[in-house]
């Protein structure tokens, strides 16, 4: 551990800081994650309204009309994903960039640029194929990671956008544990935040009605290692 500390140091972090918030919640074994948060900020960005209710309830109609599937879960041993419902219980589907969804990549990409730019400053230069979730009565995703297994190591931040208006569901909170303890999502209906994928994050249990969002994910080349 002594040997990290200048590390640390020299990235501008609080030791200590970095140091407890490994310990208390990276498990055994997250050493790639160790070094992370080491290297790179611990940065959330919040961006309110990047698409307008309107705009909204089309990206909802879209996915709806998409046939969402229960969601699979990755685990860095397994060859293909599973689904595991007492990791993550949710709905999903997926927006190809073709030209119909070409606005709502536009926009995403341009998220990710705007946050990447003022606060983290990786090399990333694509936008995955973007996910639509649907989370109804008691959904939720258990606290994880976005990168860790061989084929997300290139994926460095997550986005997430709210569709759905704060009050047609309860519960539901998107939490991400940075540097500065726990954030939550704002809940206004467009509102985006992102965040490094080595940050880990959970969605709360939803109690009622239904929360849908857009996650997606920005890479670079060169992997995280
Ligand atoms: O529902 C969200 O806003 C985030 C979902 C999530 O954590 C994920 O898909 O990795």
């Amino acid at each position: 551990m002594d040997r990290l500390l200048p590390t640390a140091q020299k990235a501008g972090a609080t030791p200590i800081c970095i140091i407890e918030f490994c310990h208390r919640y990276l498990c055994n074994g997250d050493i790639v994650y160790y070094n992370l948060l080491m290297k790179y900020n611990c940065n959330v960005v919040h961006l309110p309204k990047v698409f307008s209710p309107d705009e909204c309830i089309k990206i909802s109609n879209l996915g709806k009309s998409l046939n969402a599937k229960p969601a699979l879960v990755h685990s860095p041993d397994m060859k293909k994903g599973g689904v595991d419902n007492k990791t993550r219980k949710s709905n999903i589907a997926w927006l190809a960039n073709d030209p119909e969804n070409e606005w709502i990549f536009t926009r995403i990409s341009k998220a990710f640029k705007d946050a990447n730019e003022s606060a983290f400053g990786f090399d990333i230069d694509f936008v995955e194929d973007i996910q639509y979730t649907s989370y109804k009565r008691m959904n939720f995703f258990k606290p994880h990671f976005d990168t860790g297994t061989k084929q997300s190591l290139s994926r460095k931040l997550t986005l997430s956008v709210q569709l759905s208006e704060p009050s047609k569901y309860i519960g539901g909170s998107l939490n991400v544990w940075s540097i500065e303890g726990v954030q939550s999502a704002m809940k206004g209906v467009g509102d985006v935040l992102i965040f490094p994928t080595y940050l880990r994050h959970q969605v709360k249990n939803i109690y009622y009605g239904e929360r849908e969002c857009l996650v997606a994910w920005a890479r670079g080349q060169h992997p995280f290692q």
